[in-house]
C-alpha cells in the first residue's frame, strides 16, 4: 500500500500523532476482533448472527462504548446500539455491521463500527459535544438466515412479520429467524419497535473497505460514495429426471446440472454486455442427489445481480429466468423461481457527501468519488435519513475472503475527516 506513505508522511507533525495513535487504536481493536473467541473456524473471520462468537464481539465492543461513556442497548432483534445523548436527541449515526461472510475477512462491516469508536473517542477526548448514535446491525452479510441486510431492513421496516417467522431460515439448521432470535435472547415479537433504532438521525455515514480496485489503482486513500447499486437475489430450481449415469443414453437424459450450466453461462454473458458495472453471480448451487453414477434430477442455483441502474438489473434478471427456461424445457424439464430479496440503487445525499467532502478537501486528503458494488447496511438508512459513505483501500480489493487486508493508517484518515463532517453536520442540523 505505498502510495498511503505519500500523503502520511506529508502531514503536519500534530496530526500525524494523532492519526498514529488512531490508526494503532483501530488496528488493535480489529486484530483483537479476529482472535479465536470472535470467530468460528480458523482462515479469516467468520461470525454471523445468534453464535456465541458473534456475541462475545458486540460484548467487547459494548464494553469499548461503555468505557467511554456511552449509554448501550440492543433493539428486539439484537441489533446493537451506543449513544451519548438522551433518547429522542437528534443524533448523527455512524456504524456497519460486525458480522462476516462464512470464510470472510477481518475488515469487512468491523472496520466501520471500530472507526465510529475511535471516533467518538476523539469526541470525548476532545470534549465535542456532538451527539452520536453507533449503530452495528445484525445479519448484514445473511451468513446465518441467507437474507443480505437483515438487521437495517427490519429496522427500515423493508420485510413483513411473515418473513421472520417463517421465510427467512437458519443456513445451518433450517430453523426459522423467529426461533433463533428468542433463542438468542432477544423478542422478535417487538420487531416493529426497531424502527427507533433509525429515529432522530440527522445524518449517518457508514466508513467500509472499499471491497474493489478504483482507489488501490488511482493511488487514493480516501472514497465518497456517490450511490450504491442496487441488487436481485434469488434462487432457480430446475427439476431434471435422476437416471442412471451408465445406462441413459445422452438423447434420453433431462439433465439438471447441464440445465444450470446453460443459466450460469448465459448470466455471465448477459451482464458482461449489459453496461459497465451491472455484474451477476451465480454463488451457490444445490444438487440432488449429487452422487456421481447419478444424472443429476434437481438442481438449485442463487442468482446475485447487481447495477448502478434498477431497469438494467432487471432486464439480466429477466434474461437469466427465460435462459432457464428455456434451458429446461430443451430437456424436458421444469424450472422455478423465488426472489429472495430486493433493494434499489440508493444514491447517497448530497448533503452528507458534501460534508465529507468539504472534510477530505480541509485536510487536504486527494480523493475519488465512485459507486459502491457491494451492497451495505446504508441502503436500508437511506430510507430513514440522510446517508454518506466513506471507503478506504482494500489490497488488491480482495474481500469475502480470510486474506482481505487494509491498513489501519487510512482508517485513521477515515475517522478524522468523519470527525470532522459530524461536526459540520451537526452545526447544519442547529441552522
Ligand atoms: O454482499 C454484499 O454486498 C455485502 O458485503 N453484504
Ligand atoms: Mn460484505
Ligand atoms: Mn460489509
Amino acid at each position: 500500500m505505498a502510495m498511503s506513505r505519500a500523503v502520511w508522511d506529508d502531514l503536519p507533525r500534530a496530526t500525524k500523532q494523532d492519526l498514529k495513535r488512531s490508526a494503532e487504536r483501530i488496528g488493535n481493536t480489529v486484530h483483537s476482533l479476529a482472535g479465536p473467541n470472535f470467530t468460528r473456524g480458523s482462515a479469516g473471520v467468520e461470525r454471523y448472527a445468534y453464535t456465541p462468537e458473534y456475541a462475545r464481539t458486540v460484548a467487547y465492543v459494548q464494553r469499548a462504548f461503555d468505557a467511554i461513556g456511552f449509554r448501550t442497548w440492543e433493539d428486539a432483534v439484537g441489533n446493537f446500539v451506543a449513544q451519548n445523548a438522551p433518547r429522542g436527541t437528534p443524533v448523527v449515526g455512524l456504524g456497519s455491521h460486525l458480522d462476516s461472510v462464512r470464510g470472510g475477512g477481518r475488515w469487512d462491516g468491523t472496520l466501520g463500527v471500530v472507526v465510529a469508536l475511535e471516533v467518538c473517542h476523539l469526541l470525548t477526548q476532545y470534549d465535542l459535544d456532538v451527539p452520536v448514535r453507533v449503530i452495528s446491525f445484525v445479519e448484514e452479510e445473511g451468513s446465518g438466515f441467507g437474507q443480505l441486510l437483515l438487521g437495517s431492513r427490519i429496522a427500515a421496516g423493508l420485510i413483513d412479520e411473515d418473513d421472520l417467522r417463517s421465510t427467512y431460515r437458519a443456513v445451518d439448521d433450517g430453523r426459522s429467524f423467529w426461533d433463533h432470535a428468542v433463542l438468542a435472547g432477544h423478542q422478535p415479537h417487538r420487531w416493529r419497535e426497531c424502527a427507533e433504532t433509525l429515529d432522530d438521525l440527522f445524518g449517518w455515514i457508514e466508513i467500509h473497505i472499499e471491497q474493489g480496485r478504483q482507489l488501490e489503482d488511482a493511488g487514493h486513500q480516501i472514497g465518497i460514495v456517490e450511490l450504491i447499486s442496487g441488487y436481485v437475489q434469488g434462487d432457480i430450481e430446475l427439476t431434471g429426471r435422476v437416471d442412471h449415469a451408465g445406462t441413459t443414453p445422452m438423447r434420453l437424459r433431462s439433465d439438471a446440472v447441464a440445465m444450470a450450466a446453460e443459466v450460469v453461462i448465459e448470466a455471465e454473458k448477459l451482464a458482461a454486455t449489459a453496461g459497465p458495472d451491472t455484474v451477476a453471480t451465480v454463488g451457490e448451487i444445490d444438487v440432488t442427489p449429487g452422487i456421481i453414477n447419478v444424472v443429476p434430477g434437481e438442481a438449485r442455483l442463487s442468482i446475485d445481480v447487481r447495477g448502478p441502474k434498477d431497469s438494467t438489473v432487471q432486464e439480466v434478471v429477466d434474461g437469466i429466468l427465460i435462459a432457464a427456461e428455456q434451458a429446461a424445457a430443451r430437456r424436458s424439464g421444469r424450472m422455478s423461481y423465488v426472489e429472495r430479496q430486493r433493494v434499489g440503487v440508493t444514491p447517497m445525499s448530497s448533503v452528507v457527501v458534501d460534508a465529507l467532502t468539504d472534510s477530505a478537501n480541509g485536510y487536504g486528503f486527494e480523493h475519488l468519488k465512485l459507486p459502491s458494488g457491494a451492497a451495505h447496511d446504508t441502503m436500508s438508512v437511506a430510507r430513514r435519513a440522510p446517508c454518506g459513505m466513506l471507503f478506504i483501500p482494500c489490497v488488491a480489493g480482495i474481500s469475502h475472503a480470510p486474506n482481505e487486508e487494509a491498513d489501519p493508517r487510512d482508517a485513521a484518515l477515515a475517522a478524522w475527516i468523519t470527525l470532522d463532517a459530524i461536526v459540520r453536520l451537526h452545526a447544519r442540523s442547529r441552522t
